[in-house]
């Protein structure tokens, strides 16, 4: 093993990395902590060194989710933090710090470990701040169209499942649709036997239709000439009409899939897995992924997970239309959709007017966060934040 001179001058940077050693202040500590009666803090410990207090957060997935935002918005401070995402480490705040946007990375181990690491960041108060996810998503034709809205009020983890290969299955269970059944379970569109308690989660319905009523008032862009041709091919009254705000569930999975089928049996297990609730419309990578961070980080006051919007526009189709039925994989990787512009602009034109909703009200309204304080339960299948979920089952195996 040999040592270049370089790295031994940084081990000796390293050493002289931490020349402050904090003492500790038990009088100054009690009172920056928050009164536990107003805020409603859990946390065994809090964030007294804390000197960010964003009120509105947009997260982001990737570079094009993202760019949009630092367009329309102005950021001034770039803060790296560890933990993030080495393609994404950086996240940016406005002048005063009042919005920041963080971009997590794709897929739900990006996700995760990015929410985790800024929640668990000791110098970012996040317990009253307002979290808008604003990520593109494949829709389905019935609920929406290239270029739509949707805001989620569930998010359902799909490949939390067995999965068996068509060769492997199709002889001896030819009833089967796909080669996915739940965990715990013999057959399909059983509900599971066991979970690991990332599958479903809730978010607050009552912020979720504030942000609806302030983005339905938005001019959206329309898209593309090609993205109308292409509307025009699907049936369904939705897939055909301009693109607008829906109310309907986003699914989480790393796997990218598409096509008929596999988007029949994911909607079914959507449905299946919040006991008919929820009508999947989106398909996407991370929201499950972020919302179990969330949970976690509520769990000791260091977020309010009532403060959650889930948006995802819609980028694509997640089936093809008829003509093109008989040749799905080229119509993912052949058709021409038109672009995803309209996706990208939409993102901000339909999340905008919840941002400066947030600034705007702030003092009267979302200090507070009591008049849009949910109604229905919010969290994930195990009611870790408390109540009880209205989807689930009184008991699972442990997984
Ligand atoms: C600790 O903090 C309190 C309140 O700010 C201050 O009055 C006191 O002097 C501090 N004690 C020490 C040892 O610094
Ligand atoms: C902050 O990040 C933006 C976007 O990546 C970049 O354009 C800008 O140069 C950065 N500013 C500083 C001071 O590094
Ligand atoms: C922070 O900046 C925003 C946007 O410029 C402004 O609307 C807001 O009043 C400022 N907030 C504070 C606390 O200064
Ligand atoms: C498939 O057929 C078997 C045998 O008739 C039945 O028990 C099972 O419920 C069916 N499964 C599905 C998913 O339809
Ligand atoms: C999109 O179409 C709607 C309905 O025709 C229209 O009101 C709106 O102005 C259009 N948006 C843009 C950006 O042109
Ligand atoms: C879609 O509409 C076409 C023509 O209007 C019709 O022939 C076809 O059967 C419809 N397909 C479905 C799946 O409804
Ligand atoms: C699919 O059907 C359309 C119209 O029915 C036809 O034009 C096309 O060639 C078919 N494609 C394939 C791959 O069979
Ligand atoms: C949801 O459905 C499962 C399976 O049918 C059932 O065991 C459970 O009791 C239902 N949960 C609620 C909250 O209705
Ligand atoms: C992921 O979370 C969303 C939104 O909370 C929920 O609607 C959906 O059912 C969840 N997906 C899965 C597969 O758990």
């Amino acid at each position: 093993m040999k040592f270049s001179t370089f790295a031994l001058s940084f081990l000796a940077c390293l050493c002289n990395a931490h020349p402050f050693k904090r003492e500790i202040n038990g009088t100054q500590l009690s009172n920056d902590i928050p009164p536990t009666t107003a805020n409603d803090l859990h946390s065994s410990y809090g964030k007294p060194f804390a000197i960010y207090q964003p009120k509105a957060f947009i997260v982001s997935m990737f570079e094009l989710e993202r760019d949009p935002w630092l367009k329309e918005l102005d950021f001034v401070h770039n803060i790296t933090l560890p933990g993030l995402s080495p393609a994404y480490p950086t996240l940016y705040c406005s002048t005063n710090y009042t919005i920041c946007q963080i971009t997590t990375g794709e897929g739900e181990i990006n996700a995760a470990s990015t929410i985790t690491a800024l929640t668990l960041n000791p110098l970012f108060d996040l317990s009253k701040t307002y979290f808008l996810i604003a990520g593109i998503a494949g829709g389905e034709p019935a609920y929406t169209t290239l270029g739509g809205v949707t805001f989620a009020k569930y998010a359902v983890q799909l490949a939390l499942e067995y999965e068996v290969d068509y060769v492997d299955y199709h002889n001896t269970m030819p009833n089967w649709t796909t080669g996915y059944y739940a965990y715990g379970t013999h057959d399909q569109n059983e509900y599971p036997g066991n979970v690991y308690g990332t599958e479903v989660f809730e978010v607050n319905e009552q912020l979720r239709d504030r942000a609806v009523e302030l983005a339905s008032r938005a001019e959206l862009n329309n898209g593309t000439e090609q993205n109308a041709k292409f509307r025009s091919l699907y049936n369904q009254t939705a897939a055909r009409s301009l693109p607008a705000i829906a109310k309907c569930d986003v699914a989480t999975s790393d796997v990218y899939f598409y096509g008929a089928t596999l988007n029949n049996y994911f909607s079914s297990f959507a449905s299946m897995m919040t006991n008919g609730s929820a009508v999947y419309c989106a398909s996407a990578q991370e929201d499950n992924a972020s919302l179990e961070a969330f949970v976690r980080a509520q769990k000791f006051g260091l977020v309010d997970y009532d403060r959650i919007v889930v948006m995802r526009t819609i980028s694509d189709f997640a089936r093809p239309p008829p003509l093109m039925d008989n040749n799905t994989v080229g119509f993912f990787n052949q058709a021409d959709q038109g672009g995803i512009q309209a996706s990208l602009d939409n993102l901000v034109k339909a999340g905008l007017p919840f941002i400066h909703d947030i600034l705007a009200e702030w003092d009267s309204v979302y200090d507070s966060g009591d008049k849009y304080r949910s109604k229905n339960y919010v969290g994930d299948i195990f009611g870790t934040l408390g109540g009880t979920p209205d989807f689930g089952k009184p008991n699972f195996d442990v997984a």
